[in-house]
């Protein structure tokens, strides 16, 4: 069936997306994720704050289309680790994605099946282009402003966060004396020593 061309807006002044509801991920969502699990479960117990929305304007999950997006991340650290999203390869894992950062500062994380890795920054007007094979995850290195970032993909990419979710990703970004700095994950292991069903 031939599809029709569409508008939608993106709203940079609410950042948001016309007409779409947004994906809420709290804190709850990351368990496990984060390097300081005494901070993570002590914040948990306090209360359990959105850490960001993601806007999706999905398409149908085949070849040639694409879904784009709006996710907005919002400041805030579990210890000194920042804010993040879960961080996923897809599960076509040979497919890639753009990111362009509308506003506030961030680092994407990215690494690859294989062990290989690398730290992007985000700024307004970046576009990172993450390659086929690569997972990624986006962490806001500010302590006041939002990250907002859009990003289009191939529609049938799906998504793959079992990996992440067991060990994380090689590298973190912390606050060390008020900066952000990239540190190993020391939960994380080479492939050769992974023991995974
Ligand atoms: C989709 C794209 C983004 C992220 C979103 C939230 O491929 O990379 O839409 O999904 O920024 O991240 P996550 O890791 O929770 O899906
Ligand atoms: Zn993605």
């Amino acid at each position: 069936m031939l599809q029709q061309p569409f508008t939608f807006m993106l709203n940079q002044a609410t950042a948001s997306i016309e007409g779409h509801t947004p994906l809420v991920r709290r804190l709850s969502s990351l368990r496990g994720q984060f390097l300081d699990q005494a901070a993570y479960t002590a914040a948990l117990a306090q209360d359990d704050p959105v850490l960001y929305q993601v806007y999706a304007v999905d398409r149908p999950d085949v070849v040639g289309e694409l879904s784009s997006g709006l996710t907005i991340l919002h400041p805030g650290r579990v210890g000194e680790e920042y804010y993040m999203t879960k961080g996923h390869f897809h599960a076509v894992l040979e497919t890639g994605e753009v990111y362009y950062c509308l506003g506030g500062q961030g680092r994407m994380v990215m690494e690859t099946p294989e062990g290989d890795w690398h730290v992007a920054e985000m700024t307004p007007g970046a576009v990172v282009y993450v390659p086929p094979r690569w997972a990624h995850r986006s962490v806001n290195v500010s302590d006041r402003e939002d990250l907002i970032f859009f990003w289009v993909y191939p529609a049938h990419a799906g998504h793959n966060y079992g990996a992440i979710e067991r060990q994380g990703f090689r590298k973190l970004v912390v606050a060390r004396n008020g900066a952000p700095v990239v540190i190993d994950n020391p939960r994380w292991l080479p492939p050769a020593e992974r023991h995974e069903h």
